[in-house]
Parts: C-alpha cells; sequence; structure tokens
C-alpha cells in the first residue's frame, strides 16, 4: 500500500479542473464516487460492507484521504482491492487537483512521468473517502460524478439543519447506524423533511455496515448509478 502526500492545488479553478477530470473519467468508463461525512461517522466501515459485495463484479479501488495515518487504506486494502492513502498536508478536504495526483498513484509507474494522462488500471469504480468533516468537502469539486454522504445516527438529525450545503449538494445520502436508533432521540421523519427541502432530487438509504440492513438497495443504487455512467459515454 502506498502513501503519497498532497499539497493544495496552486489554481483558482478549481471547477474547471473537475469538470476535465469528471470528463476524462467518463471516457474510460470509470465511474469515481466521493464519499464525505463527519469523522467516525462510517466510511471506512460503510465503504467495508460495499466492496466485499461488490468487488465479486467490479474492478475497485480506494483513494483514502487524511491529513495523518494509514489506517484505513490499510483497512480496504484487506478486502483485496487496490488502495492509496493520500495525506492532504494538514487540508480539511481534496480537490480536484489533489484527488487526479491520487488517482495517477493509483496507475503503472510510468503515468508518474507522464501526469497529464490518466494512465490507470480498468477500474469500474473507485470510491474516494474525503477527509472527515460536513464542511471544506462540500466546497470543493473533486471531479466525481457522484457525491455520496454519510449521516450517522448518533450525530443527530439536526445536521441538515447546521450544514445546508453538505446535504444540498449530494446526489446520495446514506443514513448509518441504524442498528444503534434505540438508543438515540434521532427524529428520522424530521430529518428526512428537512433533507428533501434542501434537496429534493436526493436519494435516501437507511443502512447498518453492521447488522447489513438497507445494504443491498444502497449496492443496487451504486450498480445502476455505474450503468448510467457507463451507457451515456460518448
Ligand atoms: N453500531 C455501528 N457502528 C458502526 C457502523 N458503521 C461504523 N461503525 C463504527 O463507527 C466507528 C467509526 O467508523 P469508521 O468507519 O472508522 O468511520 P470513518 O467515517 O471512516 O472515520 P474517519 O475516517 O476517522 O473520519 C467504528 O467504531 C465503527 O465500528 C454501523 O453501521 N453500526
Ligand atoms: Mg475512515
Amino acid at each position: 500500500m502506498r502513501v503519497i502526500e498532497l499539497n493544495a492545488s496552486v489554481t483558482d479553478s478549481n471547477d474547471r479542473e473537475a469538470e476535465a477530470l469528471r470528463k476524462e473519467l467518463h471516457e474510460k468508463g470509470l465511474l469515481l464516487v466521493n464519499l464525505m461525512s463527519s469523522p467516525g461517522s462510517g466510511k471506512t466501515t460503510l465503504l467495508s460492507a460495499l466492496i466485499s459485495d461488490l468487488r465479486q463484479e467490479l474492478k475497485i479501488a480506494v483513494l483514502e484521504a487524511d491529513i495523518d495515518s494509514d489506517v484505513d487504506a490499510i483497512a480496504v486494502e484487506r478486502l483485496g482491492v487496490d488502495a492509496i492513502q493520500a495525506h492532504t498536508d494538514g487540508m480539511c478536504h481534496m480537490d480536484a487537483g489533489m484527488t487526479r495526483r491520487a488517482l495517477l498513484s493509483l496507475g503503472a509507474q510510468e503515468a508518474q512521468d507522464s501526469p497529464d494522462s490518466l494512465d490507470l488500471p480498468d477500474y469500474d469504480l473507485v470510491f474516494l473517502e474525503n477527509v472527515g468533516n460536513l464542511i471544506c468537502p462540500a466546497e470543493f469539486d473533486t471531479g466525481a460524478a457522484v457525491k455520496m454522504m454519510i449521516l450517522s445516527i448518533p450525530e443527530g438529525d439536526d445536521k441538515p439543519l447546521k450544514y445546508p450545503l453538505m446535504f444540498s449538494q449530494s446526489d446520495i445520502l446514506v443514513i448509518t447506524k441504524m442498528d444503534t436508533k434505540d438508543y438515540f432521540d434521532f427524529d428520522m421523519e424530521a430529518c428526512v423533511r428537512e433533507v428533501k427541502r434542501l434537496n429534493p432530487d436526493i436519494r435516501i438509504f437507511p443502512v447498518s455496515a453492521k447488522s447489513g440492513e438497507g445494504m443491498k438497495e444502497l449496492e443496487a443504487e451504486v450498480r445502476e448509478r455505474m450503468a448510467v455512467w457507463k451507457s451515456g459515454r460518448a
């Protein structure tokens, strides 16, 4: 497992870079999913559960972004998929340039010498586990085709009120740790109502990565998104 050190991109055109990366990935038929949430809400655990099933049929890789440590990349690599640990030099998010560099380091050695071309193995699906927080990652387009966020039951149902940008930008909301719902006063109805007010198109999946509840439905959504992404290629 490799660890790469990334600095924030020196550019004022992140949106343009993100659009260019998304287009390149689309041409390759590679679906990049940007997974975002607060620290400890269950990103790595959810990814591990998703990968265990999806890897039977898809070639998957994971970009783990953190300020420090390599524990998450080690955890997903144990499942038999390629993983890169990206360190963000203290930054609380990944931008499009950083994501491109992390993707490049997944590729063949030669790709390091030609950083303009994404010389990657034939992945179907790459997950980016973004740095844990609900603020900065919502502000930076990484070039991913799908933005998936997690809210866990112990965090509370008021998070859409406090971090509206993250909820309004995401395509998929996973409400996880459903196995703990009897221990917390989480008002699911109020939470869903506020999320839908912010983002009427968002798809919401209540799951537990521990018990497996709701995981089949979430996997089906990922498969469906990938089929649409691949079929829409130029
Ligand atoms: N009960 C329960 N615990 C869970 C579930 N998913 C994750 N956890 C626990 O939540 C804790 C944090 O999970 P992680 O997957 O490391 O969370 P993360 O979002 O990747 O954390 P960072 O990478 O540090 O931001 C761990 O103790 C997990 O075992 C779940 O569905 N149910
Ligand atoms: Mg993690």
